[in-house]
């Protein structure tokens, strides 16, 4: 009795802290109708905080979005005076999260009550690390007489000390090697658990002596690649994104934010679009280029040469998306077709379980363009050829009975999308099988791009106020008289590897701001560790804001 008394305090306090955060927070629909318009929601997530849920960012699309309480009249003033219309969808993402929540208690009380089976609890709830530590340990010991079947290993620490936990399934003798991982955004929880769903029913096709497929492939599940921020989001904040290492030395600028995206992280690429050099922002890329331990070990795993990987997918939600590279630039590899072939197989298979339908094509051309990913790190990189970040339920047309769950999916529904995704996942491989193996990149494909010399240099803005340091970046201390008040003329051209003239002009033109390369050539006189350019004319008066905001550097 005192034992559930005590338990329920302690759901309540959890959920308490969870919720409260949020209270006040709107969910609001935009439709961008021009790229100024575009530009002005880039701008909205760079610098006010807002939090983009809908993957897509394109012209005539609905958008959804997260507004914190102190910025929503100041956006949605700004989005009336550029014409776009603001349709506010939840002014309490507070209620939205309890409503979830609430759902998934209910669901929990009739499962405890209708099942007896101990071995089906990651199917009621979305588990904590300890659990799914526990949970890998347990699948690992199901068949004693078959364990050589499984391996678990830790693929390394993250920033707050956990082991990033691994399991491998397949016949010793099986040469081909598949990678997945789960949960590298922290509030997507439909992932860990999709995972662990399929964790669970490859072995037992293990225990059941039909390892067809596993005699093929050793398939390598990584659960929870971001267990810091899971944890922090299932405790503190619902919406935490990025890991949770802190900001507190940002190339000589302090920030009080913490995280990165680790999915903005991988240095493939790095920086050249739809990530932020804000440590504030939801899709803050890190100080440099795979700065993060999460991201070190994923790759040290995939470069391990004596491993064979003919592909990996990332599992993440939401918007019922099958994705292939790239990201970082609407281009396609020269593989597509085989990519999309393959993407077709899994999702059709995927269908006919419960009828859910996944839409199919690369990340840039189907969402929006963003550098960073792990995605494009395998291909580019890892030299895998079937790469693929597959976006789990719900789907994010509003029309859809479920779309305004988003990131929150009930644990009802961990049972149906591990069921649907496991089945369009085994599809997907036996199609490997079944296709003639195809050469990966050759190495020497591989071209490492010349970084450009010629930068865009800021001069200073009057009209911002800066105080002198990087943590008072806010939008609230910057005290911006207007926002269009950022005019061309203040940019100055100049060859950023010429760094007596780059300090002439600095001297000359009192410039004090000046952007993110030319302030990194700056600090450091190792040219080559630079892998972030971002040198295009800004197009518009927000993307030149948005650039300045996000790229501030003092020279001291
Ligand atoms: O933006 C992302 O990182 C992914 N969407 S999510 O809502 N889960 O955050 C999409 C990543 C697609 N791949 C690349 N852009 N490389
Ligand atoms: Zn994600």
């Amino acid at each position: 009795m005192w034992k559930s008394i005590i338990m329920c305090w302690i759901l309540l306090s959890y959920s308490y802290a969870n919720n409260h955060f949020y209270k006040g927070h709107e969910l609001v629909r935009v439709v961008p109708k021009t790229n100024e318009h575009l530009q002005l929601i880039r701008y909205f997530e760079d610098s006010l905080g807002v939090d983009r849920w809908s993957e897509v960012l394109q012209l005539n699309r609905d958008i959804k979005m997260s507004l914190p309480q102190a910025q929503a009249s100041k956006i949605k003033k700004l989005c009336k005076q550029y014409g776009i219309d603001v349709t506010v969808l939840n002014n309490d993402l507070d209620g939205l999260i309890k409503k979830s929540d609430d759902i998934s208690k209910q669901h929990k009380i009739r499962t405890r009550r209708s099942t007896k089976d101990k071995n089906s609890y990651h199917l009621t709830d979305y588990l904590t690390y300890q659990q799914i530590v526990k949970f890998l340990d347990e699948q690992h010991k199901r068949s004693p007489s078959l364990q050589n079947f499984t391996s678990v290993f830790s693929i390394g620490n993250t920033y707050e000390n956990r082991s990033i936990w691994t399991i491998r399934i397949g016949k010793p003798s099986a040469r081909r090697n598949i990678l997945m991982d789960c949960g590298i955004h922290a509030r997507e929880f439909i992932s860990p658990s999709t995972c662990l769903y399929m964790i669970d029913k490859f072995i037992d096709e293990v225990n059941n002596r039909r390892p067809s497929i596993l005699s093929i492939f050793n398939i390598y599940i990584i659960p929870l690649l971001n267990p810091d921020g899971y944890q922090y989001a299932q405790t503190q904040r619902r919406m935490w994104r990025k890991n949770r290492s802190p900001n507190n030395y940002y190339y000589g600028a302090y920030s009080n934010c913490i995280g990165v995206d680790l999915n903005r992280n991988f240095g493939y690429h790095w920086m050249e679009n739809g990530a932020s050099a804000n440590p504030c922002s939801e899709t803050y890329a890190g100080p440099k280029p795979d700065s993060e331990s999460e991201t070190q070990n994923l790759q040290k795993l995939i470069s391990q040469s004596s491993r064979n990987w003919d592909a990996y997918l990332t599992f993440h939600s939401y918007g019922q998306y099958w994705i292939y590279p790239w990201g970082f630039a609407s281009y396609m590899p020269d593989d597509y077709i085989e990519l999309k072939n393959k993407a077709e197989i899994g999702s059709e298979a995927l269908k006919r379980v419960n009828g859910t339908s996944y839409k199919i094509g690369s990340a840039a051309n189907l969402l929006y363009e963003s550098a960073g990913g792990s995605d494009d790190w395998a291909k580019g990189v890892g030299q895998i050829k079937y790469v693929y970040t597959v976006e789990l339920r719900p789907s994010d047309d509003l029309n859809d009975a479920h779309a305004h769950f988003a990131f929150m999916l009930p644990s009802t529904f961990i049972e149906p999308v591990g069921q649907e995704t496991y089945v369009g996942v085994k599809e997907f491989l036996r199609s490997l099988i079944t296709s003639r193996r195809q050469k990966s990149l050759s190495k020497n494909n591989y071209k490492t791009e010349k970084y450009p010399t010629k930068y865009q240099v800021f001069g200073i803005d009057q009209h911002l106020n800066i105080s002198t340091r990087y943590q008072s970046i806010n939008i609230d201390n910057i005290k911006i008289k207007s926002i269009s008040s950022i005019s061309t003329d203040k940019f100055f051209q100049c060859d950023v590897t010429d760094r007596t003239k780059l300090h002439q002009i600095i001297q000359e033109q009192k410039i004090e701001i000046i952007i993110h390369l030319a302030a990194l050539l700056a600090n450091y006189a190792d040219i080559d560790k630079i892998s972030h350019v971002n040198i295009d004319e800004p197009k518009n008066i927000f993307e030149a804001r948005t650039m300045l905001v996000n790229t501030l550097f003092f020279l001291n």
